[in-house]
């Protein structure tokens, strides 16, 4: 068989027929169809299920249809009709599972019974939840060192298992609470608490119908928030500016055909989305951001308009560290910022004006800024710029941090965090009666340090898919295996479950669909898109077995198993959610009558928005930042030198969700029938010497020694800046070194490392 990728020409419109018919296509290969349409239409409906897709929200009127193609791909995997069984698990070894490809392993379909690995016979077979309890109870328990505990969780869980979570583990004894966050947007909030006060945007979804410019920096909406293309698709219409700043041209930016819009799909039409495109240099958006408050303050001082550019009274009554980040600015010539950056001076000129001329600009920005070494003072840097004109707080402008899992915000603000702000841990003390740890715990990637370490012991994980998604498979790999215990609560099986401790166990549970019927009752839980919305979601398929539990009902079986009902009274939580809800508005404020607020159709904001005056940082003000430029934008600042060395960064197709990969096809960028590809600039070929559908292998320039390759990867041509090269996430993680993180973050570099390009020997 050929391992050809056929590559085309990358689509220059997202949405339109492409999407219905990939939406029809998922819902086929999923269950009966009247029964996934009836689910899929409940949807982010006010008596539905909050999509588990991303973290985009819902407007206060909801139409009928609040799903995309990403959400109905999501459902339609929940609801399969397929199960882990028996008779499958006895028939493959763990070994031998390992050899199935990541889609394979999700396509057995839903686990059913709580499952424990049997290290003589390789294989997990079926346990009763009694005993699975017992035993990872007594674990826990035997844990003389509590430290060497560690609650991963991935951030589609709801509020009430994510709080429940943390407390489980904090009054356990350990302060490790690594996340998928550790490994997304932790720069976005460090950023932002730094900043203004509070780890959260300050834009709200109606906001975008209100704004005059929008810029996105380093974030693919056509693939990763495809109902955000609807809001800019109006605001391209009634003549707002929308700016992007990638260093690919993605199909989204480009046009998009609404799927809603019956005219548009009749006529095969589709609306043009940016305004502008700048392709900024792999990490060179903080160069970029400093030239346009460079060129707003240089217009400034020479008077060139006859009103100031920057808003004076804000500053004043608001901020600290103006005069700082004026001398930073001085202090940055614009050749650096030129050299940085790889845009021109006259372009970045022509972003600020777009700029300044705004009366009310949104800031949107993804992983392209997160995942960097400088990621937090790239952000701080955005965040100057939105400050200097006054622009948090007003409607229609401000911060807006695109997060990517369904709850990813909300399970930060329930404290499932290794350094959550100290006024929560402080009221968690008060409200539960214990002594929590205060210094900070273990994020992803000093995790796996810790586990190679043998200073790990025990993993537990509430969903997500450690090993896939965290940096240096290998090693990860190696890591959890190293465990004496390792717990997943899991949906569907997935390769993390294959890498077994001493000892390992499966937890099955309900998905976001299903029915959750407790002791008092069918129960709801809550969660919190990226505005701050807090939203109820109820189940109502029947569960995929009689045998699931819920997050919640494993969590209090775990936590009642390991400390007992004496601190926290757990099978009162588990009975009836609104018990952990009261709890959650104890400790957090903005939880103010939680229980009704959430069974309002809309929801209601989990914090108020910013209104200037008081400011949630240690000085009471709002605080510009005045970091030097990065003297590299890669780890290896020797590497650039050489040939055939590249920054690369990883990235997602429309086909996968995470370490979830749909197909193996990414339609807008024209690749289909396989993902180890390397999308790459056509002069770098050329001087690299390699064809398009070259094969060639990658390899990491690694400050460890250690070797990192992932072999075989054919060659695109495509519009990228030279020196850059992509390639998809997971297949690539192997070779993203576990010590390369973000500064103050420890956010894995995987939009940065650097790498060098060979041709591949194997023949193809
Ligand atoms: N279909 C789908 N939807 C998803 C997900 C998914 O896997 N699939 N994942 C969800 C999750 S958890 C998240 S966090 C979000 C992720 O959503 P995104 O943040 O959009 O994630 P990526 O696909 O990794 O895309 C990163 C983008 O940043 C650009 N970029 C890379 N480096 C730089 C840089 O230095 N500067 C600039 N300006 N741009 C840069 C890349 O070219 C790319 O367009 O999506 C969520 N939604
Ligand atoms: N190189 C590189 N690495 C990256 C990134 C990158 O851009 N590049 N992105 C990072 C980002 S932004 C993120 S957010 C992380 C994602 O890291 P994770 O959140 O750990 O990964 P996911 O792939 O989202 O998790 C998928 C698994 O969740 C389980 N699951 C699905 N639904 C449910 C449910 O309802 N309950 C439970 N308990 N389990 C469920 C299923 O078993 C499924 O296999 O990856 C990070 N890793
Ligand atoms: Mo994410």
């Amino acid at each position: 068989m050929s391992d050809k990728i056929i590559v085309k020409k990358p689509m220059a419109s997202a949405g339109g027929w492409g999407a219905v018919w990939s939406c029809g296509q998922a819902l086929l290969q999923s269950t009966s169809i009247p029964s996934s349409f009836k689910t899929v239409l409940k949807t982010n409906q006010p008596d539905g299920f909050v999509c588990p897709g991303c973290a985009w929200g819902v407007p206060e009127e909801p139409s009928s249809i609040e799903f995309c193609e990403n959400g109905v791909k999501a459902v339609a995997r929940e609801i399969c009709e397929n199960r882990v069984t028996e008779p499958f698990l006895q028939e493959f070894t763990v070994s031998e599972l390992q050899t199935f490809s990541d889609f394979d392993l999700e396509d057995q379909g839903r686990l059913t019974t709580p499952l424990r690995y049997n290290r003589m016979t390789d294989r997990y077979s079926e346990i009763t939840w009694a005993e699975a309890f017992k035993e990872i109870g007594a674990e826990l328990r035997a844990l003389k060192e509590r430290k060497e505990a560690v609650f991963y969780a991935s951030g589609r869980t709801s509020n009430e298992a994510a709080f429940l979570y943390q407390l489980f583990g904090r009054l356990y004894g350990t302060n490790n609470f690594p996340s998928s966050t550790d490994m997304c947007h932790e720069a976005s909030h460090i950023a932002l608490e730094e900043a203004i006060g509070s780890s959260f945007g300050t834009v709200r979804l109606e906001d975008f119908a209100k704004s005059d410019a929008i810029f996105i920096f380093g974030h693919n909406p056509g693939s990763n928030h495809p109902r955000m293309l609807n809001e800019l698709r109006s605001a391209n219409r009634r003549g707002a500016q929308v700016v992007s700043f990638n260093p690919l041209k993605e199909c989204g930016l480009e046009r998009f055909s609404d799927p809603k819009n019956q005219l548009e799909m009749m006529r095969f039409g589709s609306t043009p989305i940016a305004s502008h495109f700048f392709t900024p240099k792999s990490g060179g958006d903080m160069a970029a951001v400093r030239g346009m408050a460079k060129a707003i303050l240089t217009w400034e001082y020479e008077r060139i308009l006859t009103h100031s550019l920057i808003d004076r009274v804000f500053i004043e009554e608001n901020c600290n560290g103006f005069e700082s980040y004026e001398k930073a600015i001085e202090l940055t010539p614009w050749k650096d910022i030129e050299d940085q950056s790889g845009l021109t001076r006259d372009e970045i000129e022509q972003a600020a004006l777009i700029y300044v001329q705004a009366d009310r600009p949104i800031i949107t920005w993804g992983t392209g800024l997160s995942q960097h070494k400088h990621s937090v003072a790239s952000l701080r840097e955005i965040m100057n710029l939105l400050l200097l004109c006054g622009n948090i707080g007003k409607l229609g402008a401000g911060a807006c941090p695109m997060l990517g899992h369904s709850n990813a915000q909300g399970m930060r603000r329930m404290g499932v965090s290794s350094s959550p702000q100290e006024s929560f841990l402080e009221s968690l003390e008060q409200v539960f009666n214990f002594e929590v740890l205060k210094d900070d715990g273990a994020g992803a990637a000093a995790t796996v340090k810790l586990m190679n370490e043998n200073k790990v012991r025990i993993f537990l994980g509430l969903g997500g898919n450690f090993t896939r998604a965290a940096p240096d498979t290998d090693l990860t790999e190696e890591a959890m295996r190293k465990c004496r215990l390792t717990v997943h609560i899991a949906t569907k099986l997935n390769r993390s479950h294959l890498m077994p401790g001493s000892l390992s166990y499966i937890l099955p549970c309900l998905g976001r669909t299903e029915v959750d019927e407790q002791r008092m009752g069918e129960q709801l839980v809550s969660v919190e898109d990226l505005f701050s919305k807090v939203r109820a979601s109820y189940g109502f398929r029947p569960p995929a077995s009689e045998s699931l539990k819920s997050e919640v009902a494993i969590i209090c079986g775990l936590a009642r198993a390991t400390l007992g009902n004496k601190d926290v009274n757990w099978s009162t939580m588990e009975s009836d959610y609104d018990h952990i809800r009261e709890k959650i508005e104890e400790v957090l404020s903005g939880f103010t009558g939680f229980n009704s607020q959430l069974r309002s159709p809309s929801g209601f904001d989990a914090s108020p928005r910013h209104s200037g005056g008081t400011w949630a940082t240690g000085s009471g003000r709002a605080m510009f930042s005045g970091y030097p430029l990065p003297l590299a934008t890669t780890l290896q600042k020797t590497a650039k030198a050489k040939k055939l060395t590249f920054t690369l960064q990883s990235i997602r197709s429309i086909d996968q969700f995470n370490t979830s990969v749909h197909s193996q096809n990414d339609r807008y960028r024209g690749i289909f029938g396989g993902r180890k590809v390397v999308f790459i600039n056509p002069t770098d070929m050329r001087r690299a010497g390699l064809a398009a559908g070259a094969k060639v292998d990658i390899a990491t320039i690694s400050e460890d020694g250690r070797n990192r390759r992932a072999l075989d990867f054919q060659i695109v041509p495509y519009e990228i800046p030279e020196g850059s090269i992509a390639s998809y996430f997971p297949e690539v993680n192997v070779l993203f070194p576990v010590y390369s993180t973000g500064d103050q973050s420890g956010t894995p570099t995987s939009k940065a490392i650097p790498v060098v390009l060979t041709k591949s020997r194997r023949r193809t």
